[in-house]
């Protein structure tokens, strides 16, 4: 492949801290060794794009957004074999190497050196963009490490498939990876967003018995019902420590996801779990964040304190096998996509997110 070819998309670009998002001519190489070059279908509005626009993740502005997409491979690098031109991925942001002390310890989840592209995306005066999460899928065209594309079943509505690139992943593998959610489980999830209501659709999937939805805004307690919630709480009317214990015989759910990332819920989370219960913090908290817990009350009720990174999902077991369980209707995908959009909604669509009016806003293409 000696003569490569640039190529030049339409791409959502923040160019610097809090300006609004642009539509830019980008440069997009042709695949290197290792790389793929993905024609880019969809694309989902992550809460994380806003926070790289907002200086929030790091200051390595212009950052090229988007991150949840679903695409066709248009050509692959040199030794490239796992994905071919005409295959339908979803992408991932945790491409695994296979060779960290995590990976060698057969816990590739945790990998600590995942792949990204080598080559860089650049604006038109050739400024190099960052692309958000290694991805940068608000464009027409977007290069990746290949490990970073998962095959799956392309009878798959793109929309949908590529949500599981972020934020729905992290909350089904909070559920069920992280948490360990089993049939029969008593379950709370606490903040009810695409990340939340995932987590309620995941502990649905594994067989929970009893799923508490809690939020302070109604319409998505309504939704959460949708995703499998069995009981809901507003917890700007009840208490929701109280109201847990109460709908699980007074002990505590086995099993609490927290997924806003603020002190005040992680410490509802905490309190209202049952005895060796289990705490999944899935929500990103802000680098001002602390909390104060009773150190006996950590040591006294046993269970587990964790944490939830892209819901510990490995993307080549965990996406297919979802596509697979969306594709005979047991897992609600399409409930996820709130509206579809173009390119140049994307600055409208985090103010419908500010404002609680989405669960996802998907870019098509
Ligand atoms: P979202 O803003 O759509 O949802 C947050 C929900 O929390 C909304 O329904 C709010 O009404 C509700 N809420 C806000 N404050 C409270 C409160 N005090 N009590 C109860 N409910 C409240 O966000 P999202 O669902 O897209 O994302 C949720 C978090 O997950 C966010 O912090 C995001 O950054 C994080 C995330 N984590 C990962 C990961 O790998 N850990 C991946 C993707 C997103
Ligand atoms: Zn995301």
């Amino acid at each position: 492949m000696s003569d490569r070819m640039p190529h030049e998309v339409r791409g959502v670009v923040a160019r610097s801290r809090g300006t609004k998002v642009s539509v830019e001519t980008i440069v997009v190489p042709d695949p290197g060794p290792g790389e793929a070059l993905v024609q880019v279908q969809s694309c989902g509005v992550c809460h994380t794009d806003l926070h790289y626009r907002e200086g929030g993740i790091n200051d390595e502005f212009p950052f090229l957004l988007g991150h949840e997409a679903a695409g066709i491979v248009e050509a692959v690098g040199d030794g490239v074999t796992d994905v071919a031109p005409g295959d339908f991925v979803i992408l991932n942001w945790r491409a695994v190497c296979g060779q960290c002390r995590a990976c060698r310890r057969g816990r590739p989840w945790y990998c600590f050196a995942t792949h990204n592209a080598a080559q860089k995306m650049t604006l038109a005066d050739g400024t190099e963009l960052s692309p958000a999460l290694g991805i940068g899928a608000f464009a027409e065209k977007t290069l990746v490490h290949a490990g970073q594309c998962t095959k799956v079943d392309p009878a798959a509505s793109p929309a949908a498939a590529g949500l599981l690139g972020c934020g729905v992943m992290a909350g089904i593998g909070a559920a069920i990876n992280t948490g360990g959610v089993t049939r029969g489980d008593s379950v709370a999830v606490i903040g009810c967003g695409g990340v939340g209501d995932a987590a309620i659709a995941g502990a649905r999937l594994a067989g929970a018995a009893k799923i508490i939805a809690v939020d302070i805004d109604d319409r998505k307690l309504e939704w959460a019902r949708g995703f499998g919630a069995t009981d809901t709480v507003n917890s700007r009317e009840a208490d929701p420590v109280e109201a847990v214990r109460k709908l699980t015989g007074g002990n505590g759910a086995d099993v609490v996801i927290e997924a806003i990332g603020r002190p005040e819920t992680y410490e509802q989370a905490f309190n209202a779990r049952d005895l060796a219960g289990t705490v999944v913090l899935v929500g990103v908290p802000t680098p001002d964040m602390k909390i104060e817990l009773p150190l006996l009350e950590v040591f006294g009720r046993g269970g587990a304190l964790k944490s939830s990174w892209y819901g510990d999902c490995l993307p080549s077991r965990d996406f297919p096998m979802l596509i697979d369980l969306y594709l005979q209707g047991r897992l609600d995908l399409d409930g996820f996509v709130s509206e579809t959009i173009g390119l140049d909604d994307v600055e409208e669509a985090f103010a419908k997110m500010h404002r609680g009016e989405v669960l996802r806003s998907v870019v098509t293409l």
